[in-house]
């Protein structure tokens, strides 16, 4: 039975991947940090499988991830842990970079001194390409510049270089996916997908008066997070490591996804929505859109859900959710 290591178990993507590949047949150790309080609502339907184990580790304990890669010798790691939110980390800027910085690389000095046949993914970012202008009308690819405008965004660009060196170096079977915003029903739900389907459910039934947004003239290429999950795994089967863009080649405003969720929800967006700019950063990317065509080339990989579509399933979700709780 092959093993496999995921971090950021409790986190949107490590839940829904851990799954795909408990489906797989994997043994899969979740590794997650301490919390106060409980967090696993994500993977409560996992929790318990047989083949699944959580272990506790931190992004900044070296030896935390040490001890993981030396207990298990894993044939696949898959390193998705890390503060994800653009705008905070302008507020925790030390927190965020030493985490995804020193995190990926405690994991690629361990794979490299421990374990050097485990194949590494690296969950690199579109946020990486921040406020390039010369964006090609085709989109972003894997040869595209990066001009990083967040702490967020510098540090994923810090880490997914040092994927690449290691890659080089040390011969390790390390790669990156150079992923853009995926959405759906485990959205975390201070991202703005999930704000707004969320408040466009609890509006409907009363519970909440107002939605407070920040800049809706943004522009995001959004696609469903079981699909990108998928991509995931498919980088690590090929027998050489590489760097793949995963994106949908579509770009919409915030603007849009708002006024589409509010029209599907039969609800007057402007009843209900207001500008409030402590939701602004600092510093916008005004536009991501992806071109995926070497991953679809390579990896057979392309998108299934259109952007009206992932909308529905996340506002119909929402919905439920919220009748549920009464
Ligand atoms: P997410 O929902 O925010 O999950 C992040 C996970 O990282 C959580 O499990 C979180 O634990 C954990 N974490 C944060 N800091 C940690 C630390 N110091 N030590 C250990 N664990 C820590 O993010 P996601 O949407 O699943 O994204 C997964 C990865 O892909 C992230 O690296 C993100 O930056 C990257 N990415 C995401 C997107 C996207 O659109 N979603 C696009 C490109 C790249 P807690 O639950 O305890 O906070
Ligand atoms: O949903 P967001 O916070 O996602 P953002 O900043 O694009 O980052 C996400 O995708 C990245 C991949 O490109 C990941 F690497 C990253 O980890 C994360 O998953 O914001 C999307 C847009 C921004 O332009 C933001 O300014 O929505 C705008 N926005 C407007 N009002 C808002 C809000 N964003 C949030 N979070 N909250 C608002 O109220």
């Amino acid at each position: 039975m092959k093993i496999v290591i995921v971090n950021g178990i409790t986190g949107q993507a490590g839940s829904i991947l851990s799954r795909q590949l408990l489906e797989k047949g994997y043994y899969v150790v979740g590794a997650k940090r301490r919390t106060s309080t409980f967090n696993t609502q994500r993977i409560e339907d996992i929790y318990y499988h047989t083949n699944f184990k959580v272990e506790y580790f931190d992004l900044n304990d070296a030896s935390s991830i040490n001890r993981l890669i030396a207990k298990y010798k894993p044939n696949e790691f898959y390193n998705l842990a890390a503060q994800s939110h653009v705008k905070v980390s302008f507020d925790v800027p030390s927190d965020t970079m030493n985490g995804i910085i020193n995190g990926t690389l405690y994991t690629l000095e361990a794979i490299k001194n421990i374990s050097p046949e485990t194949r590494f993914y690296q969950a690199s970012s579109s946020e990486m390409f921040g406020d390039n202008p010369n964006m090609p009308s085709t989109g972003f690819n894997e040869t595209s510049n990066f001009m990083p405008a967040s702490p967020y965004a510098i540090a994923k660009l810090a880490a997914h270089n040092l994927v690449r060196n290691y890659r080089h170096s040390y011969n390790l079977h390390a790669s990156c996916g150079i992923l853009f915003n995926h959405e759906g029903e485990y959205r975390g739900e201070t991202f703005v997908s999930r704000k707004i389907t969320k408040a466009a459910a609890r509006i409907k039934y009363g519970k909440q008066h107002q939605l407070e947004l920040g800049n809706l003239n943004s522009f995001r290429d959004w696609g469903y997070a079981p699909e990108y999950t998928h991509a995931m795994w498919l980088i690590l089967q090929q027998d050489k490591p590489d760097d793949y863009v995963i994106a949908t080649n579509e770009t919409h405003s915030v603007k849009e996804f708002l006024e589409y969720v509010f029209q599907y929800a039969d609800l007057d967006v402007n009843k209900y929505v207001k500008i409030n700019k402590i939701f602004y950063r600092p510093h916008e990317v005004p536009i991501l859109l992806g071109d995926y065509s070497k991953a679809n080339k390579v990896l057979g990989w392309k998108p299934q859900t259109t952007f009206k579509k992932l909308a529905e399933l996340m506002y119909d979700h929402d919905l439920k959710e919220v009748m549920k709780s009464g």
